[in-house]
């Protein structure tokens, strides 16, 4: 299992790809606030693990393995940033949250996360009733 300071890089550089076919050392570090040196460390340890192949002069590509945890991490993100946003938490609050929370829930905790989102999403109804709580609770 990657820890919780790899899944940040896998999920980053799974992004990176989705959106402009590549993943540049530079672009990683500047998205995840950290220093060249310390991407160049933790993609060495990627390759090592598996997640990716590392070549120094054609950039990086992830493996099947990285790539289906690449997908999954970006599903919970997005998942979770789902959940807040509904559950009428601030936007200017959401990111930073779902950085603070992501990495230390398990996937079954994730599922029913996705159940009641799910929930939620389906009917209109039940998040209007929310809101009615949430205005009785202010
Ligand atoms: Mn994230």
């Amino acid at each position: 299992m990657p820890t919780p300071s790899m899944e940040d890089y896998i999920e980053q550089i799974y992004i990176l790809i989705d959106e402009k076919g590549y993943a540049r050392v530079s672009d990683i570090a500047e998205n995840l606030s950290v220093h060249p040196s310390s991407v160049t460390k933790m993609v060495q340890k990627l390759d090592k693990d598996e997640y990716l192949v590392y070549e120094k002069y054609r950039g990086l590509i992830l493996t099947s393995k990285g790539k289906k945890i690449g997908e999954r991490l970006v599903y919970r993100h997005d998942l979770l940033e789902r959940l807040l946003h509904l559950i009428g938490v601030k936007e200017e609050n959401i990111y930073v949250d779902v950085e603070g929370i992501e990495h230390h829930l398990s996937w079954d905790a994730i599922d029913r996360i996705g159940d009641l989102v799910q929930y939620f999403e389906e009917d209109e109804k039940r998040i209007a009733d929310l809101r009615e709580i949430q205005k009785n609770n202010e």
